[in-house]
Order: structure tokens, then sequence, then C-alpha cells
């Protein structure tokens, strides 16, 4: 293939068996048991708005050897054929996508080329509803619905409502697959994200776009307006939002944000955005976890944005090194791993269904607000340093910051915050920082 074994080649499907240069199906199996065992949820990013580009050709190429002929629509591995493709609906000249002011096209002409199923069809329901089914039984707890905004919400309803009920062995009798669908809205095109609100929830792209937008300091944004972070700012409303500061895409100038979008390449300010995002309510967060790749921009594109996981010269992906102090190598980041993401998952988890309380700011770039007596965070995004006395809600104690470090038995390896019987404690934090921000939570109080 050319490019060289990319890392889109996944949203190409030519059968659904499970494997891929990832593994095989009883390796798949295996990670599902042992991530359920402790408690480790896994959500499946699954394709079935399409097959693969048109001009694909034919033979084995599959990493399960299938069989497949683009041309004559033929995927005999699942089985479809001709009939079950979108062609004779589509009506533009290229049978491609060309214009997102209309739906028909958005839904039934080809994205990007690649071949259109017609979910609008009980024989092609019927082979996703299966391939769903058999996720569900190896124990998976969800489904992210891929190209979603190209496929009709009601196909995707008749689709859900057939799904089994999630594997007993692991979750609560008549658990339902949690669904986030893949809709790239930021306003202005035919298909909107709230016609797929009843299906579950929908990606907000605004999100990340926004928030990095503001932490960047364009188009004169300050954190202090994101005192009405949330619905005010055109988002969806919070309980159908699925959010996160970048994602696959994004991070490498594919699907949608553009240049605002904050990741890995940028720590700092990365490591503010998604401290932000998990100290405030809206939505349900995703964190990203990524792999280095080698960026070459030129005239504003990275002409390695095709570029896949960390692999040997035969293709095969290499394995994550985990250092003692429990961060990824071999070209792995693992996001996830870092110090401060991980704390601030703990401390949205500690702090979750409580409203925002004691919201501060300097009109600047200098915010700080609490979850209600659970949590408090602060953040110093401006170019000078910052030392205030806030009321945070808290119960009176010692706290950890959990950005600078950690709470370790009755130590803490980070900042110490002191908040007095009235709720009042004193912040500080140098413009320079390593990490402008602290946060702390009442299950890190010494
Ligand atoms: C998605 N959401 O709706 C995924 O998030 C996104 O990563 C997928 O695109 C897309 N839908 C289709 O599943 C990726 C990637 C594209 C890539 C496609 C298909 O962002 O660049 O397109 O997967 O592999 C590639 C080439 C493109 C070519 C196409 C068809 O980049 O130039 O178009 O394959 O051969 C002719
Ligand atoms: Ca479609």
């Amino acid at each position: 293939m050319n490019p060289w074994r990319p890392w889109w080649e996944r949203y190409q499907p030519v059968s659904y068996k499970l494997c891929s240069r990832s593994g095989n199906e009883s390796e798949f199996r295996d990670m599902v048991t042992r991530c359920n065992n402790v408690g480790v949820h896994i959500y499946v990013d699954v394709v079935f708005n399409h097959m693969l580009n048109s001009a694909a050709g034919s033979g084995n190429r599959g990493i399960c050897n299938s069989y497949f002929n683009a041309e004559r629509h033929d995927f005999p591995s699942v089985p479809y054929s001709r009939f079950d493709f979108n062609d004779p609906i589509c009506k533009t000249p290229s049978g491609d996508i060309e214009n997102y002011s209309d739906p028909i096209q958005v839904r039934y002409c080809r994205l990007y080329g690649l071949l259109d199923l017609s979910q609008w069809k009980d024989d092609v329901r019927s082979k996703i509803i299966d391939f769903l089914n058999h996720l569900i039984d190896l124990g998976v707890a969800g489904f992210r619905i891929d190209a979603a905004k190209h496929i009709r919400p009601e196909d995707i309803n008749v689709i859900l409502t057939k799904l089994n009920n999630l594997n007993a062995r692991w979750f609560t009798k008549g658990s339902r697959p949690f669904i986030y669908q893949e809709v790239i809205d930021l306003g202005g095109e035919a298909v909107q994200s709230s016609e797929y609100f009843r299906n579950g929830r929908v990606t907000e792209f605004k999100y990340g776009m926004q928030l990095g937008t503001v932490l960047r300091k364009w188009n004169e944004q300050k954190m202090a307006n994101l005192k009405s972070w949330g619905e005010s700012w055109h988002m969806m409303p919070s309980n159908k939002a699925f959010v996160f500061v970048d994602n696959h895409d994004n991070q490498r100038g594919h699907g949608s944000g553009g240049s605002s979008i904050l990741t890995f390449w940028n720590p700092r300010l990365y490591k503010m955005a998604v401290g932000f995002m998990l100290a405030h309510p809206y939505g349900f967060t995703r964190i990203m976890s990524s792999y280095w790749w080698p960026k070459d921009i030129q005239n504003g594109t990275d002409l390695n944005d095709w570029v896949g996981p960390p692999s040997n010269s035969d293709g095969s992906i290499k394995p994550v090194t985990i250092y003692a102090n429990e961060t990824c190598g071999n070209g792995w980041i693992c996001e996830h791993r870092w110090d401060e993401i991980r704390n601030m998952v703990i401390f949205r988890n500690v702090v979750y269904g409580e409203p925002i309380t004691n919201w501060w700011d300097n009109n600047n770039n200098q915010v700080a607000f609490g979850r209600a007596g659970k949590g408090f965070v602060v953040f110093n995004n401006d170019d000078r340093n910052l030392l205030v006395i806030l009321p945070t809600g808290l119960p009176a104690g010692v706290y950890c910051d959990v950005i600078s470090g950690r709470k370790e038995g009755k130590t803490c390896t980070g900042i110490q915050i002191h908040v007095a019987a009235n709720g009042m404690a004193r912040f500080q934090i140098n413009y320079q920082a390593k990490h402008p921000f602290i946060a702390i939570h009442v299950e890190a109080r010494l």
C-alpha cells in the first residue's frame, strides 16, 4: 500500500473478522477478559458506514487474508455484494460526497471514495448487528460509531435496539452498551448532532477547538471567559456531549479542529487543557493516548500525518515499554500515564456530580473554581506570578496538590495547601512553573 501501513488502513475494513496487526480474536478476547477483571472497560471503534476505497482493486491484502474485490463491491468474508451499497442512490458525478449542505449526499455518497454501505437494508443491518453482538459477548462495554454523520440516525437506532445486553460475567444484568457517535458538527452543515441524541452520546468537536483557542490566547480569548464554559459556548447539552481535547484525527491535522487543537507535542498547555476538562463538570470526558511519529510540517501540513504506530520493518507493532516511573517508552507517549493527567482523572471521580462553586478569576488568565466541597483547582496561564487567598469551600485541613506531586500514605510529594477553618487557602503559582496549576481534593487530604 502507498503509503506503507498508514494508521488509517483501519478505517477501510474488508471483513468483520477480529484480526489486525494488533492481534487476533483470541488475543482480543484475552485482553478484554484481563481488563474487565481489573475494572477497565473496553469500547470498540466500529466502522460500518463503509468498506474500503472503491479504487482499491482486489486481492487478499487484508491482515486476515480475506478476499475482496472493490470494483465489484464483493466482500465474501462478511459477505457483502454490490446490492449492499448505496451507489444507485448517490447522484453526484463523482459518487463521492461533494456538498455537505445536502444530507442525501452526506448519507448516501462515498466519504473519501469509501464504498458506502446501505444501513437501511435489513441484510446489511443484520451483518452489523451480528458483528456488534459478537463483540458484546466477548465482554466489551460499548462502541464508538465511526462516521455516524454519514449514517441515518434512524438506521443506527434500529441496529442499537437489536444489540444484546452486556456480558453478565462482568456487568450488572440488563446493562446496555455505552454508545458515542462520531458526528463532526461545527455548525453550518445539513446534518446536525442533535439528530443523534436519542441514540446515545455525540462527539462535541467544538470542545477541543474552543478550549485550545482559549489556552493559546488566540482571538483575544482568556481563561476568565471559561466562567460560562458549556452550553453557552454553542455546545450541545452536557448530558449528550462526548468531549476531548484532541483525538487520533485532529492531533495530526485530520478530521476537524484545525490548528488550535492542543496535543502532547505541546505538553505544558496540553496538561492544562486536559486538567481543565477533567476538573469541569461539562460532558462525558475522554483522554487521548498517543504514539510518537516523525512530524514533518511543510507549508502548514504534516507530510507524515499517515505514519502508524511504532513498528518493526516487517510492519509488526512494537510493544509498549513501561519504565519504573510508570511512563512509557519505545515510541509510545501514554498521556494517560502522565502523573498530572492520571491524578486529574482521580479528581474527576472524587468530585463527580458536584456543581461548580467559588469561581474566581483575575479577569485574565488566572482562574480557580471548586466542586462543592470535594475539590478545588487553580490555573495560572498569565505571564505573571499568581499569589491569592481564596475561599475553597473545602473542609479545613492540609491537602496535597496532585499536580506537583501525589499523596503517599501520610505524606505529600508535592506542594501542600493549608485550608483554614473558614475554607480559605493561599495559592502561589509561578508563571514559569513546569505545570502552572494546582488541584486538591478530599481524597488527597493529609
Ligand atoms: C472517521 N470519522 O468519521 C475517522 O475518525 C477518520 O479517522 C477516518 O478517516 C474516517 N472517518 C473514515 O473512516 C481516516 C483518515 C483518512 C483516510 C480514511 C480511510 O483520516 O485520511 O483516508 O481513514 O482510510 C485515506 C486517505 C485519503 C483517501 C482514502 C480512501 O487519507 O486520501 O481518499 O483513504 O483511499 C481518496
Ligand atoms: Ca453512508
